[in-house]
């Protein structure tokens, strides 16, 4: 009976560290220029290559990308950076001007709003 306590203490245990594990995740919310479905993947995919970076989802009505990240290999400034150079705004940070002329014309933020 000992034991059987003692097994169930160590798989106690074990999920408590995974637990901590967890902690090492943080998770941000950050506002973009994006205004439809192709800015939304263009953003997710530039994210996806980013450093540190373990999933990103963005909702275009709010054009808020909501970002998981290992805060021990990237932070939030790396990450806005990342959305600059997709071509879109990331909070205060404004869009990289090259990458945003390489854009489509309906995912500029100056494009008439448009259904897609
Ligand atoms: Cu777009």
């Amino acid at each position: 009976m000992k034991k059987a306590i003692a097994v169930i203490v160590f798989l106690f245990a074990g999920a408590a560290s995974t637990f901590a594990q967890d902690g090492k995740e943080a998770k941000a919310q950050i506002k973009t220029s994006a205004v439809c479905k192709m800015c939304k993947a263009t953003i997710e995919k530039y994210l996806a290559y980013e450093k540190g970076v373990k999933s990103s989802t963005l909702d275009v009505p709010s054009k808020v990308v909501t970002v998981t990240y290992n805060p021990r290999k990237t932070d939030l400034a790396k990450i806005k950076q990342a959305i600059n150079k997709s071509g879109y705004d990331a909070d205060e940070l404004p869009a990289d001007a090259k990458a945003y002329e390489g854009l489509e014309e309906c995912c500029k933020k100056e494009a008439a709003p448009h259904v897609d």
